[in-house]
């Protein structure tokens, strides 16, 4: 027996309580989740119970569990204890001696027990104090005051190595959750304990060459027997280990290689490789591509170019935050059925943003699978952070380890430094001091990845200009990414997208409300009232309501009562990023990627997620599955012309027709007009520009665009704000074809139709779609869903723009 498992049921108690409180926790976990388990707390997500569980947070825990070894796990020369994640300030004693204290929960625990250990019963406890109150105790330890920023709720978070948004954030509940993450175990090593498998790549003509690496840590020295297997090909290897950390490397080469590729760009081949000893086993999957991340001058500044196997890719997706505020509750299937919604949206790139965790393992096994490119921020965001030296080699620690263990992904394309510090620097008079500052934890940042994996690009955080330097870093459309929240914080019209021009967008965004199952789900009855302390309670950003509000008397007719008003919310926030996008995508290779914010929720809220914290797609998923196709039309207006584009990000050409027709609010059509459309690989081209004047504005156009290989593609176009078209009242009706087809059809043209099923976070095959008389649209649910005929009749309700209002 080398190895024991001690993921599992624990005790938990509060420090202090008697025996008697015990509660039974499984690992890994959280301490919120298993007093939910018990219903010694109400569920912090509905209603304001988030109030009345903060004590939770404010106590130390103890997790307590027993378990039996054999004498020959102890013959071994070490065994050492792995907890993957303890979060945070845990001290972890083994038959009552202490083992060893953490303080940074992104740094896995390996520690030398054996001298602890007996043999058949031992004890392991870990005793994990209150986050608040370790910060606080931080605080008074800095050599000047640092700026936490707007987002947390606990003071001084800035200053603990611990998930940012755990003390809320201005889409996130605040619940400082204590835990125990990943796996826990013993393991028994005569030789040497292998800390980490990467591979280096190095792709010529038709070959690519990869160097295995494996870290070993030795307690004294030796020799080990290493066994690489990559791709049905064997190399053994004995080695003489020196005491402290050895590397062993094995060489292989793959001709013809299948290459791994981004979603839409080509398969996702991975190869399996496996590293062993006689004690021990690491496998992982590689995939082989060649990354190149470009940001060379050129005369329009600087741009930013993902290259993949010589193909630059127009990265498309969002940013990711947490799947969950519990910890528990991030199960692999969730990140399946996320990262598959992301996928399902032609998404390409996901942004991990700084404020959230580096993620778990699935994450990003998940991400190679499904051909994810994942843009990974070190967990630093919208703070300043300290630089005094013990805190650098703390953060040197977790970046190495991070770095290590993440690097033989095929997707990861990017390590970056943070989110948005830089910008706060300014905040302060103390300009210079809070330079240096930043400087040095960015010089640690950059110095260990470039240590660590110099196969990779670093960028100081996000947003910056290059990899060099960071002036003004919002609002520069010339070098660099761009975080673009005029739209949003500053309360710009959607026109406004029209007048920045970024090279890469990794931040913009827009708020809505989450399925109306999902507010009825945390908002009782007698609070379902937008202005409701309960909704408030669930809306995060202190300005969010009053710029929906705001934005739907731009653009909208003013809904009427609660569902309307959430209902209008999607719409309005859909046509948000619509517009953003679209034209940003018109704009390839000058800009060359978009991800907004934000991909999910951690709790029921109204945010910027284009899918709520229940799994439901709002509106924005499916017009960004729409306006993220490989090849769109759309139209941008400006204030005389109304220009027709075709975008294509495909590898090879495209040919196909293009059909524009004109019709009137009644559903006459007032004009049609057909295109021939062939277009290279990776290209964006105006294909026409009307005299916006031959258009009435009481009409619209739809944009038909089928491809010769089947493909197709619609889009639908107001030539003014929605708010001053008569839209007629269409009667809708449906026709059930089976219990997962459904027939929709209309008499008038009807907008933004939607189907939701009550309670049921199901994804229609399309939704949020214009229905136009004369044309039946055949809605799927993708699997049977396993639901009554009946029964799903009664769930579905469907709304539309016209619907919303009542004159
Ligand atoms: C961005 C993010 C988050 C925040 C969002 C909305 O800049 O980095 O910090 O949640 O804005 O305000």
């Amino acid at each position: 027996m080398d190895k024991i498992l001690l993921n599992g049921s624990w005790l938990l108690r509060r420090v202090g309580d008697d025996f008697k409180s015990v509660v039974s926790s499984v690992l890994p976990g959280d301490n919120y989740s298993a007093l939910l388990s018990y219903e010694l707390i109400p569920d912090p997500y509905i209603g304001d119970n988030e109030k009345s569980v903060q004590w939770v947070g404010e106590q130390s825990w103890t997790w307590f569990r027993e378990f039996e070894i054999s004498g020959e796990l102890l013959q071994h020369r070490s065994v050492y204890l792995n907890i993957d994640a303890l979060d945070t300030f845990g001290e972890i004693r083994i038959n009552g001696c202490v083992a060893c204290q953490s303080d940074n929960m992104f740094k896995r625990i390996r520690v030398e027990v054996r001298d602890l250990l007996q043999v058949e019963t031992n004890t392991i406890e870990i005793i994990i104090q209150p986050p608040g109150r370790e910060a606080l105790a931080e605080s008074v330890r800095q050599p000047f005051p640092l700026y936490v920023g707007g987002m947390n709720k606990i003071p001084h978070m800035n200053l603990i190595r611990k998930v940012q948004c755990h003390a809320g954030w201005d889409w996130g509940i605040c619940l400082p959750v204590s835990g125990i993450y990943g796996e826990i175990y013993l393991q028994g090593v005569n030789e040497g304990r292998i800390e980490h498998v990467y591979a280096e790549q190095c792709h010529e003509e038709g070959a690519c060459r990869i160097k295995v690496i494996c870290e070993i840590i030795a307690e004294v020295e030796g020799v080990i027997s290493l066994c690489f297997e990559f791709n049905g090909e064997i190399i053994n290897k004995t080695e003489n280990l020196l005491a402290g950390l050895n590397k062993v490397a094995a060489d292989f080469q793959v001709n013809s290689p299948e290459l791994w590729y981004p979603a839409g760009y080509g398969s996702q081949s991975l190869y399996e490789l496996k590293v062993s000893t006689q004690e021990q086993v690491i496998q992982k999957r590689l995939g082989l591509r060649k990354l190149e991340v470009l940001s060379e001058p050129d005369e329009k500044g600087r741009g930013l170019v993902f290259r993949i196997n010589g193909i630059d890719i127009f990265c498309k997706g969002a940013n990711w935050i947490p799947m969950d505020a519990l910890p528990w509750r991030q199960t692999p299937d969730r990140y399946e059925k996320l990262l598959g919604d992301a996928v399902a949206a032609n998404m390409n790139m996901l942004r991990v943003w700084g404020g959230g965790q580096y993620e778990s393992d699935i994450f990003y096994q998940l991400c190679d699978e499904k051909g994810i490119l994942v843009w990974q921020d070190f967990m630093f965001a919208c703070a300043q952070y300290p630089s005094t030296p013990d805190f650098l080699e703390n953060v040197r620690g977790e970046i190495e380890y991070q770095v290590k263990r993440l690097r033989h992904h095929a997707c990861i394309a990017l390590w970056c430094g943070d989110n948005e510090t830089i910008a706060l620097i300014r905040l302060d008079k103390n300009e210079y001091r809070n330079l240096l500052n930043f400087e040095r934890l960015n010089k640690t940042l950059r110095d260990t990845v470039s240590a660590c994996d110099p196969e990779r690009t670093f960028r100081p955080g996000s947003p910056c200009r290059g990899s060099d330097y960071y002036e003004e870093p919002f609002r520069d459309e010339t070098q660099g990414d761009m975080h673009y929240w005029g739209v949003w914080h500053g309360s710009e019209g959607f026109d406004a997208f029209y007048r920045v021009q970024p090279r890469f967008c990794s931040e913009f965004g827009y708020q809505s409300f989450p399925a109306q199952s999902t507010v009825e789900w945390y908002a009782p009855e007698g609070s379902r009232n937008v202005t409701s302390p309960i909704m408030e309670f669930h809306q995060r950003s202190g300005v969010g309501n009053s710029k929906i509000v705001e934005m739907f008397s731009r653009y909208f007719r003013f809904p009427d009562g609660f569902a309307n008003f959430i209902y209008l919310s999607q719409v309005q926030q859909a046509m948000a990023i619509k517009t953003g996008v679209e034209y940003w995508r018109t704009l390839r290779p000058h800009c060359m990627g978009t991800l907004y914010w934000q991909l999910n929720d951690n709790w029921p809220v109204a945010s910027w997620s284009s899918i709520d914290y229940f799994g439901n797609w709002k509106q924005l998923h499916y017009h960004a599955k729409r306006f993220y196709a490989p090849v769109i039309a759309t139209i941008i207006q400006t204030a005389d012309a109304a220009e027709l584009w075709v975008v294509s990000d495909l590898p090879r050409g495209f040919s196909g027709k293009l059909a524009v027709a004109q019709y009137d609010f009644a559903g006459k059509q007032l004009n049609a007009f057909d295109f021939d459309i062939d277009l290279d690989a990776g290209c964006s081209r105006c294909i026409q520009s009307f005299a916006l004047e031959a258009f009435r504005r009481d009409s619209f156009l739809t944009l038909e665009l089928m491809g010769k290989d089947m493909y197709q593609h619609e889009n639908v176009h107001f030539f003014t704000e929605y708010k001053r078209c008569d839209l007629e009242v269409p009667v809708i009706e449906l026709e059930f074809t089976s219990d997962h087809e459904i027939v929709f059809t209309t008499d008038k043209p009807a907008f933004f139709v939607f189907a939701e099923l009550k309670g049921c976070p199901a994804v229609f095959s399309d939704n949020s779609f214009t229905l136009l008389p004369g044309k039946a649209k055949k809605i799927f649910l993708p699997e049977p869903a396993q639901i009554d005929l009946p029964v799903l009749k009664e769930k579905l309700t469907v709304r539309h723009l016209r619907g919303s209002y009542t004159e």
